[in-house]
């Protein structure tokens, strides 16, 4: 566990599943992003009978293997099941408290933040890295409300010492400006997994990521 939490400090690009925008299929998604490199996979699945998203987490955790963080999105339970690495939650869900005493201290909780207020909330409540969303506007969450911009990211990032994930609309025109504003790693779903190339798609994001971070001189 202590390796995957060394991980989590050298993210870059961080996939989110969608099994409902997938080309492909979510398991030929995390397949490809991790041939493509990719350290960090997020299994979100919102539709699915408890049953059959164990099933599809385990295939997902034995496929990450040792290369790479594997977190279940909402599901503590889930995540408890198949000794997940941990968990992405949001505002809504399990309180931070709650799901820290379910999972013990070794497992890595993220948690959605809008703010700073809340970014910092979530420092003070032991997450291991925020969510910083939605960047831009999206369509694939439909209650996202507004992008904040890029720009907003840095006072976020001044404040804070655990990792900052931006999400939401980005894509590979807007990916470079969301670095240069001071994210730490950056999810994009629908930019990937509709995608003909996910494997392709994946090593452009992480190339253009760790190009941005190395002009920047992180
Ligand atoms: N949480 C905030 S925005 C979002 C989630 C899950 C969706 C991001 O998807 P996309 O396609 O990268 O905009
Ligand atoms: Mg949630």
């Amino acid at each position: 566990m202590e390796h995957k939490r060394s991980l989590l400090r050298h993210i870059d690009f961080y996939l989110v599943t969608d099994s409902k925008l997938s080309r492909k299929g979510t398991l030929s998604d995390v397949e490809n992003a991790l041939a493509a490199g990719c350290r960090i996979i997020q299994y979100r699945e919102k539709n699915m009978s408890t049953r059959d998203m164990i099933h599809e987490a385990a295939k997902i955790k034995e496929l990450c293997g040792n290369e790479a963080i594997f977190l279940v999105n909402d599901r503590v339970d889930v995540a408890l099941a198949i000794d997940a690495d941990g968990v992405h939650i949001g505002q809504d869900d399990m309180p931070i408290g709650v799901a820290r005493k379910l999972l013990g201290p070794e497992k890595i909780i993220g948690l959605t933040v809008h703010d700073l207020s809340e970014a910092l909330e979530a420092q003070r409540n032991g997450a291991d890295y925020v969510g910083l969303s939605p960047i831009f506007d999206t369509s694939t969450k439909k209650d996202a409300g507004k992008g904040i911009g890029p720009e907003r990211i840095r006072e976020v990032k001044d404040s804070l010492n655990i990792p900052i994930v931006a999400i939401g609309g980005i894509n590979k025109e807007n990916c470079v400006s969301v670095v240069r504003g001071g994210a730490d790693s950056l999810v994009a779903i629908s930019a990937i997994v509709c995608s003909d190339d996910v494997k392709r798609e994946t090593k452009d994001f992480i190339d253009l990521l760790r190009k941005t971070k190395q002009d920047m001189g992180k």
